[in-house]
């Protein structure tokens, strides 16, 4: 039997972006959505079982996590040791690589790696699906970092019929632009959760999604670069919009941030094909073609840190020890 074991996922962007769920006890979203796994800023989870009868701990970064962090986690593993018919407690280490204020999600890294390196311990079933699926249990967005490159999530209508999956797509590039590292005052799910209790406009976000998530799978097909940005660019600031109409209003995008996409449409106006996302926080992500990247790198220096990624590796697990995640040292238990 195994007793540990190692995986690693990277964050994925959405290019049409799951905001709202129809089950929150089974994570389903209330449309599907599509995404770029990126190649950077990867998380790398050990899970160890316990032979010692002890409890779940969870060590992030070196340090051992407590609070939400831990609850959310144990709620993650019991789902598992309930389907694996197993009572054993896991000792989990995670280390995130997104460097410091890239202002990236690591909830979709960080479930994708922990739902594949338990399954691995927890001996169940490893296929790229099943993973898929117990991924989007622990984070919603974490099922599409399973896949590699280009993924489309199905809504489903229940646990079985909603995963992610891997589709063919044009190479694209991404520009992330860091405006802002500091944790976002609303959660996402806290904020899903408002804008489908409080927005007049929350039915609407739905219908349209559902359709520019046909229109993008069209696109990725035809491998429309253009209409792909373009879809994109208006289901974001969509998303952004829904988000504003709640009560009380949630508000993620700063002025910076409109900033930013100035400086996209400016680009445009000059002839590159470049276009603007953003999820939950300030931060402006800039879809390009390969080629065009550091072009678009280089005009949107002036607002922040900025990093190029590119299409990336679905979550798997690492074969050699001395990939796993070391141990915390002694005294760095969080305060
Ligand atoms: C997305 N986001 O499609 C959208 C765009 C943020 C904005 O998925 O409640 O962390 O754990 O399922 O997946 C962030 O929400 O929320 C997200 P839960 P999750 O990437």
């Amino acid at each position: 039997m195994t007793i540990e074991a190692t995986a690693r996922a990277h964050p994925n962007m959405a290019l049409v972006k799951y905001w709202g769920k129809r089950d929150e006890q089974l994570m389903l979203p209330s449309t599907g959505s599509l995404s770029m796994t990126l190649d950077e800023f990867p998380t790398t989870t050990t899970v160890r079982l316990r032979t010692d009868g002890g409890p779940d701990v969870l060590e992030l970064n070196g340090v051992v996590a407590g609070g939400d962090a831990a609850a959310r986690v144990t709620r993650f593993l019991d789902l598992v040791r309930e389907r694996a018919g197993s009572e054993a407690r896991a000792i989990v280490r995670s280390r995130n690589e997104v460097p410091t204020g890239a202002g990236l999600a690591s909830s979709a890294s960080g479930f994708a790696a922990l739902a594949t390196a338990a399954s691995a311990v927890y001996e169940l079933p490893q296929d790229t699906t099943s993973r898929s699926r117990l991924a989007r249990r622990g984070s919603g967005s974490a099922c599409r970092s399973i896949i590699d490159r280009m993924a489309v999530w199905h809504a489903g209508t229940d646990d079985e019929s909603s995963y992610a999956e891997r589709i063919d797509a044009p190479e694209l590039a991404m520009v992330v632009v860091v405006l802002d590292s500091g944790r976002k005052k609303v959660s996402s799910r806290e904020a899903m959760r408002l804008t489908a209790a409080t927005s007049p406009f929350a039915a609407a976000w739905r219908e349209s999604t559902a359709r520019t998530l046909e229109d993008m799978l069209a696109a990725c097909r035809e491998g429309d670069v253009t209409r792909i940005g373009e879809l994109a660019e208006v289901n974001a600031l969509r998303m952004h919009a829904v988000i504003q109409s709640t009560s009380p209003s949630v508000r993620y995008l700063s002025g910076r941030s409109l900033d930013v996409f100035d400086g996209i449409e400016s680009l445009r106006a000059d002839g590159i094909g470049v276009w603007g996302t953003a999820d939950a926080g300030p931060n402006v992500v800039a879809i390009t073609r390969p080629a065009d990247a550091a072009a678009v790198a280089e005009a949107l220096t002036s607002h922040g840190e900025v990093r190029v990624v590119r299409p990336g590796p679905g979550a798997r697990l690492l074969e050699d020890p001395a990939d796993a995640v070391p141990a915390a040292t002694a005294g760095s238990e969080a305060r």
